[in-house]
């Protein structure tokens, strides 16, 4: 059991869907009792990765291929290596909940057409294209500097915000961004999701990590947690990005309204 006035912690990236799957693991805990904290939109990858480790949180939401290839440094790796890997780091993962959110560059529809653009690698031969990519793409392992590389792309590119990108593509001051594939812009926009034809990104299973510790100190939430195994499919996760992104609803009333229907059962 949990001890007496002790707050669990949920911490989330800054972006909608993370926060949202924050909302939705604390309400779980909550709905089984426990005291939880979220703390919403501590920063980017790294940030949660080492919160988690230092124990400033217990609980996050992450996916498999940022696990592989940015913060275990383990490309190729499979769901069991992964397993075995965090481990020895004291850490454990749920189940994937049913969805890859990968890494995508995108278009706007009219520039992909009158430039014929229809895969990465067609972007070799549009050199004065505009890129700008979210900031933590810049730097990853998984990020832009290997698919430059792997697509021997000739283009400069800019880091911005991610919810900013959407604006500019549409505005037209930049031509090309990365897209995360639950965006609900992508449909909303109509946007072109250029084929990634060299099969540069991993699956992006999305997952719940957390310390070892929790699976002691609250067993009826790591369990509800691994319960969520394939709950929560592209669709549904497209479905309430976009309640958040479009429709200005919050992440916490979204969060609720799926733990109405779907609350797993440890
Ligand atoms: N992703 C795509 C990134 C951001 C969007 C889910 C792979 C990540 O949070 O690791």
């Amino acid at each position: 059991g949990v001890f007496a006035g002790e707050s669990l912690r949920v911490g989330s990236k800054n972006f909608t869907e993370s926060v949202i799957l924050g909302e939705i693991a604390a309400g779980v805990g909550r709905q089984q009792g426990h005291s939880v904290e979220h703390r919403r939109q501590l920063g980017g990858t790294r940030i949660l990765w080492r919160a988690l480790e230092e124990g400033d949180i217990d609980l996050y939401p992450e996916y498999t291929g940022t696990l592989a290839q940015e913060l275990l440094q383990m490309p190729g790796a499979d769901e069991d290596d992964l397993v075995d890997a965090l481990a020895t780091r004291g850490l454990r993962m749920t189940a994937p909940l049913g969805f890859d959110n990968t890494y995508a560059l995108g278009m706007r529809a009219d520039r992909a057409l009158e430039l014929q653009v229809d895969s990465i690698s067609d972007l070799a031969a549009h050199p004065g294209l505009r890129v700008g990519l979210s900031n933590e793409f810049m730097q990853r392992a998984d990020g832009w500097p290997g698919l430059r590389a792997t697509y021997g792309l000739p283009q400069a590119a800019n880091g911005l915000d991610h919810d900013l990108a959407y604006r500019g593509l549409e505005s037209g001051a930049i031509d090309v961004i990365d897209l995360y594939s639950t965006d609900a812009e992508i449909a909303h926009y109509g946007l072109v999701v250029l084929d990634d034809d060299r099969r540069y990104f991993p699956s992006y299973q999305a997952v719940y990590l957390y310390r070892e510790d929790l699976s002691m100190r609250a067993p009826d939430w790591t369990a509800a947690l691994d319960a969520m195994a394939g709950r929560i499919d592209a669709a549904t996760m497209r479905g309430l990005n976009a309640r958040v992104k479009l429709g200005r609803e919050t992440e916490a009333r979204v969060a609720a309204d799926w733990l109405g229907v779907e609350a797993p059962r440890a």
